[in-house]
């Protein structure tokens, strides 16, 4: 068998940073580079320096390791997106090409590119979001992954690039926090209650949001990756779903383990965002065609969470 060389872009970010373990150890530390604009951390085993914007950069790295799995991880997320529109559009859509078209040129043969619930707006069915359904998204990071989505199935069509992409929702992580997403507060939830803090959440109470423990996330992008190209019928993106679950909620799972945990609400302009996502999503393609099955639901992550985080705040 072929050994393949995988390369992951975003490797210090929330998906990144637990894809890449879970990588190496499927397929060998050898065959795994994590690159990122930066590491908080150095990570063990092979790992390059990347802007992704620099379409040289990316080209050389690719080609030098005769590159064959490429996951594209780096976006800015829907929360901090708002902040500045154009930089957001520009950042996200051209990292995009630069991997579409250096993977095209580099005969890439297989390249991952997350896309997220964010797609989903105005005229999209709340409960059990539909697979093909309206997608007119509020910000500009759902725009630019309707968008990538299109031009995934574009590069497909055009070119037999095997691009393969998925919906996610909010990710659950104790490894490492996500950064600008309007879901991020329920990880910021668990840092605040192992220090025996009060949290203040930026959505109401009963702001229901599809979510995902991080095994389940990383799962589904390398069982999809694996599957066999015949399996693969959607080329936008598949819907996944695992858990959807309130602020309100999540606060009372905490509150098994800390029954004085506090929470508080000042819902600010992420309300809105969430307001315009679906509550709960169908994800009968990504079962059917891959066999896609989520294995965590929110007992089990608070727990979990919970039981990772509380050893590292000991050593804080
Ligand atoms: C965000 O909140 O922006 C992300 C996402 C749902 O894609 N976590």
């Amino acid at each position: 068998m072929k050994a393949e060389k995988i390369l992951i872009i975003g490797a210090n970010g929330q998906l990144g940073s637990a894809l890449t373990v879970e990588l190496q150890s499927r397929f060998g530390i050898a065959n795994v580079i994590a690159s990122d604009i930066n590491f908080h951390k150095t990570p063990e085993g092979q790992c390059e320096i990347l802007d992704v914007t620099d379409y040289d950069a990316l080209y050389k790295i690719v080609n030098t390791y005769q590159v064959t799995q490429l996951y594209h991880l780096a976006a800015i997320l829907s929360a901090k997106g708002e902040a500045s529109p154009l930089k957001t559009w520009d950042f996200n859509i051209q990292t995009f090409f630069n991997v579409l078209e250096v993977s095209r040129l580099c005969k890439v043969e297989k390249v991952f590119f997350p896309s997220s619930i964010a797609v989903y707006g105005e005229h999209t069915q709340r409960v059990n979001a539909q697979q093909y359904t309206n997608l007119i998204p509020t910000t500009v990071y759902g725009i630019s992954k309707v968008a990538g989505e299109n031009w995934a199935n574009y590069y497909f069509r055009k070119y037999n690039l095997d691009v393969r992409s998925i919906r996610f929702p909010g990710v659950l992580s104790y490894q490492t926090l996500p950064g600008g997403g309007t879901t991020d507060y329920a990880v910021d939830i668990f840092h605040k209650a192992i220090k025996q803090e009060s949290f203040e959440c930026f959505l109401n109470p009963d702001t229901t949001l599809p979510m995902i423990y991080i095994t389940d996330a990383i799962r589904a992008a390398i069982d999809l990756m694996a599957a066999s190209t015949k399996q693969i019928t959607v080329r936008t993106s598949y819907n996944i779903a695992a858990m959807s679950f309130s602020p309100k909620q999540l606060s009372n799972a905490i509150s098994k383990y800390y029954p004085k945990f506090k929470i508080t609400y000042k819902p600010d302009f992420r309300q809105q965002i969430a307001d315009s996502w679906p509550i709960s999503i169908d994800d009968t393609k990504a079962k059917d065609d891959w066999g896609w099955k989520s294995e965590y639901n929110l007992e089990q992550t608070t727990e979990i969470m919970i039981n990772n985080l509380k050893p590292k705040q000991l050593f804080n």
